[in-house]
């Protein structure tokens, strides 16, 4: 099984990547998060965004995956699979996605308390999506929770109606605007007869069988390493595990049948969501980065926060999913950049360092920089490596050397075929 994750805070452009190196694989399968992902991939030239389902599904011979490490909204996933037969004139795709049975259902009430906790003056505000991901992992973790294998049982409906129930009154007693019970309830049970349309079955058995029968499984990650709920920036993260091992427990896989893992990272950053950024940028520099590389919320539309390459955070990152194909994206965005710094190290209280988890860096570190002179040769206008400007080169050299692992691919725009294998 290889997996891909991401190296930063998210939105490095692993839709594209999976996308692009998808068609070897018989399985793409999701092991963590829900519906706060978005992964943008170009489809026949028109961008289409997926929130719940692997990005895989425009591949008629690949099998999709919803693993048990991922919490499914029913809503939330029959909205996008109906969208996206309609757009890809495809009805059926359905049958090219499979459920884990033992994956947590996010229920309706969690988004309401997902506001809640946002909104409240008593808890911290995280900059979360909204899509109720913490309540649903820690309803799954406190053992109240209700899994998509159960919707096939005869209790179903009564368990539901009964935590709604007693959920929706707590949620009123703390001054939450919430529709009636009734409607959520009838809602939700509509969306989970459609997830019956969908092969539920024990997924970890269907991929182990894969994987014995030579078959290639790729795990696609969602989030990214420094929104971690273990080792990322604490408390402003996800809430679950988005590191490369994660796709063994999300998925029911052995350690021993991890072969490749693809880690993906910009050549800058970003962040969308609260919590501590110390390459970041701000002012009209900032505004122009977030324009050109179109660093907006893939489905909240939240415009993401902006900054350097912090390469005491990605070596961190490396370190800690054990990359062996380094992805590099969106250097294109940085074209016509008269420099290009990097954040070396950080200066902290005296000493530097220049591997660091950021939850152990605070407000009082200070970036060591390094500028690169910048490239201004349209990315997208080249294919081949020998193309590939001198300063990037350069920069690329640099990452290398300190990553102490190659870069292998080096996107050059959006679309699919925008990709220099480098070698
Ligand atoms: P949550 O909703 O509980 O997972 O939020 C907790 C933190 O995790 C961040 N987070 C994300 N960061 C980047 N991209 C994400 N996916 C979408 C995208 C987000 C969007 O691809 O653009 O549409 O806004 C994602 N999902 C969660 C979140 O910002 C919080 O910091
Ligand atoms: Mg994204």
């Amino acid at each position: 099984m290889d997996i891909l994750i991401g190296l930063q805070w998210g939105d490095e452009g692993k839709g594209k990547i999976i996308d692009l190196i998808s068609r070897d694989y018989d399985i793409i399968a999701r092991f963590n998060g829900g519906a706060n992902a978005g992964h943008s991939i170009y489809h026949k030239g028109k961008r289409v965004t997926l929130k719940l389902l692997p990005s895989g599904i425009f591949y008629p011979h690949i099998k999709n995956i919803i693993g048990t490490g991922v919490v499914i909204d029913a809503l939330a996933l029959r909205a996008e699979v109906e969208q996206l037969q309609a757009d890809l004139s495809d009805a059926d795709l359905i049958h090219r996605i499979i459920l884990s049975a033992k994956a947590h259902l996010v229920l309706p009430t969690y988004r309401y308390w997902d506001m809640y906790f946002e909104e409240s003056p008593q808890y911290r505000t995280i900059g979360t999506t909204k899509n109720g991901i913490a309540p649903t992992y820690s309803n799954k973790i406190l053992r109240h929770n209700v899994r998509v294998g159960d919707i096939l049982s005869n209790n179903f409906e009564a368990d539901v109606f009964q935590i709604l129930k007693k959920q929706h009154l707590e949620l009123q007693a703390l001054g939450q605007d919430i529709p009636a019970v009734q409607e959520l309830f009838d809602n939700f049970l509509n969306a989970c007869n459609f997830l019956k349309k969908l092969q539920i079955t024990d997924t970890e058995i269907i991929i182990n069988e894969a994987l014995s029968n030579n078959k290639k499984v790729l795990a696609e990650g969602a989030q990214a390493t420094l929104l971690d709920i273990d080792h990322g920036s604490y408390p402003y993260v996800t809430s679950s595990n988005t590191i490369a091992s994660a796709a063994c427990v999300g998925l029911g896989v052995s350690p021993r049948l991890v072969d490749k893992i693809y880690g993906v990272t910009k050549a800058y950053c970003t962040r969308v969501g609260n919590g501590l950024f110390p390459t970041e940028l701000t002012g009209p520099l900032a505004d122009e980065l977030r324009e050109k590389g179109g660093e907006f919320g893939s489905n909240t539309k939240r415009p993401r926060r902006v900054g350097w390459l912090d390469l005491p955070a990605l070596k961190y990152a490396v370190m800690l999913n054990g990359v062996t194909d380094l992805v590099l994206t969106k250097a294109d965005i940085l074209n016509g950049m008269s420099e290009v710094p990097i954040c070396t190290a950080y200066e902290i209280n005296g000493n530097t360092k220049t591997l660091a988890a950021p939850s152990f860096v605070d407000d009082a570190a200070r970036p060591v920089w390094k500028f690169f002179d910048g490239w201004d040769t349209p990315l997208n206008k080249i294919n081949q490596q020998a193309q590939v400007p001198k300063e990037l080169k350069l920069f690329i050299s640099f990452l290398e050397e300190e990553l102490k692992i190659s870069v292998k691919y080096l996107s050059t725009g959006p679309q699919r075929e925008e990709m220099i294998i480098l070698g």
